[in-house]
């Protein structure tokens, strides 16, 4: 077993690890920048190492200071959390190069999935269905244009670097698709340094649906089912459930099957995400897929009983997964409200201090948050300072016990997503599970 890890990361997630990690007997080493001395991260880890000043690109950005860090503390392993480092595949080599096992894929499968266009067309050689859309990269217009009017508009145009929604740009004709293109090239090579772009159909409000992967050092791979994150805004998840209100048995079945499938073949390890969309008829299409723990894993834990840091911890320190696909099953239905120091209307960041804080409770209710009394939400880093998640015995359950906790959470002295929340509750297409990725536009404009 690995016996002593370092905390690459900081806030929620930071503490979500270091209590998996206490509850496995493994010592934990946080990091910190100077702005956050006061986080519980640094309270609760056994010890913390401070490596640098509050800009992320000076501290937890950081890649030397962080192996000066795991040096001088002397861990046997890394875990990046989400954000980050945790897809940046030279930060997963020199940790493995210096020693430490990074708690994650290796970093060969990292950069796989950091390359969309190659990401793509190794999923469908592994037999997951994908978009129709151009072979790989596309670089001349002449042959761009002719791969477009074989689709048939409207397509979408990519960037191989991006991800995220990063660098994409729709064209519903010929003529938009000579400006879309070349300006989706110009925009991918300065915000990506590479202008290499792909083509596919563009798809009308689809809904995203993601399959939960695991694989072990052992060739064991298994699947914890999906989550339904379509309640997003500018490709920032809201809202996440699982299961889907949307997928029959049937469909559910046939997309863990094609994940797991496609994990097993690559060689995958550890915790991954396979990001689909799903059209009105139920067809999926492979998007991206994402090599770290997700902001959204606990409604997956919630409904199937299974701990996935733990199992990140277990699988990177050489044990095999302690059960079979078939002992994964489906317990009732969980949502999480990812509640951020915004504006509810305007989703402008409101940093400053929470003057009070009370988080709610109650059977199947979970909050996994680094906020307390009297702490100062910065405005350096990501402004999402609580997950409130809640299990019920059915969906219906479920977004009960959530307007529930949601009238009891007080958080005072910043504005927060909390008001947005009930409202997407009290919505009849949320209560009835036709959402989609354009729900928020549609509906609460
Ligand atoms: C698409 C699409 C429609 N058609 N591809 C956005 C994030 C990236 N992972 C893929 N994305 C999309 N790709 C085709 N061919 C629509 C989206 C998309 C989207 C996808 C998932 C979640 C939210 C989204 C919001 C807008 C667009």
């Amino acid at each position: 077993m690995l016996k002593r890890v370092l905390i690459a990361n900081r806030g929620e997630i930071a503490l979500r690890i270091i209590r998996s990690c206490k509850e496995l007997g493994i010592e934990t080493v946080a990091v910190y920048s100077n702005a956050d001395k006061e986080s519980l991260h640094v309270a609760f880890a056994g010890e913390a190492i401070c490596i640098g000043p509050h800009q992320a690109g000076e501290s937890y950005l950081n890649i030397k200071n962080i192996i000066s860090a795991a040096e001088i503390a002397d861990v046997d392993g890394i875990h990046p959390g989400y954000g980050f480092l945790a897809e940046n595949a030279d930060f997963a080599r020199i940790c493995e190069d210096c020693g430490f096992k990074f708690i994650g894929p290796k970093s060969e499968h990292i950069e796989l999935m950091g390359n969309k266009a190659k990401a793509k067309e190794t999923m469908k050689n592994l037999g997951v269905p994908v978009v129709p859309g151009s072979d790989g990269v596309v670089d001349n217009m002449d042959d761009a244009l002719k791969i477009a009017k074989d689709i048939g508009f409207p397509v979408i145009i990519k960037a191989s670097a991006g991800g995220g929604g990063k660098g994409m740009r729709v064209a519903h004709n010929e003529m938009s698709f000579l400006a879309q293109f070349e300006m989706a090239k110009i925009e991918s090579e300065k915000s990506f340094g590479s202008g290499d772009v792909y083509i596919e159909k563009f798809i009308e409000s689809p809904r995203h649906i993601e399959i939960q992967v695991f694989g072990d050092s052992y060739g064991n791979v298994v699947h914890f089912y999906e989550r339904e994150c379509s309640i997003q805004r500018r490709h920032q998840k809201l809202i996440e459930e699982a299961p889907s209100p949307f997928l029959t048995e049937r469909m559910r079945h046939k997309m863990g099957e094609i994940s797991v499938e496609a994990i097993r073949k690559l060689g995958y390890e550890n915790a991954g995400t396979i990001e689909y969309i799903v059209d009105k008829a139920g067809n999926f299409y492979f998007m991206e897929m994402n090599t770290r723990i997700q902001v959204e894993h606990p409604v997956t834990e919630m409904i199937t009983g299974v701990d996935l840091v733990k199992l990140q911890l277990l699988v990177a320190s050489k044990k095999e997964i302690p059960f079979k696909q078939k002992d994964i099953e489906i317990r009732g239905h969980a949502i999480e409200c990812r509640i951020n120091a915004e504006d509810p209307e305007t989703f402008m960041p409101s940093p400053g201090t929470i003057n009070a804080y009370y988080t709610p409770g109650g059977f199947g209710v979970r909050v996994d948050s680094a906020a307390y009394q009297e702490y100062t939400v910065l405005p350096y880093y990501d402004s999402m300072i609580a997950k409130l998640i809640v299990h019920g015995k059915d969906r219906f359950e479920a977004i009960s016990k959530m307007k529930v906790a949601l009238n009891e959470f007080i958080i005072d002295g910043v504005k927060t997503t909390i008001p947005l929340h009930k409202r997407i509750m009290e919505h009849h297409k949320f209560m009835e599970g036709d959402v989609s990725t354009d729900f928020l536009e549609k509906y609460f404009k």
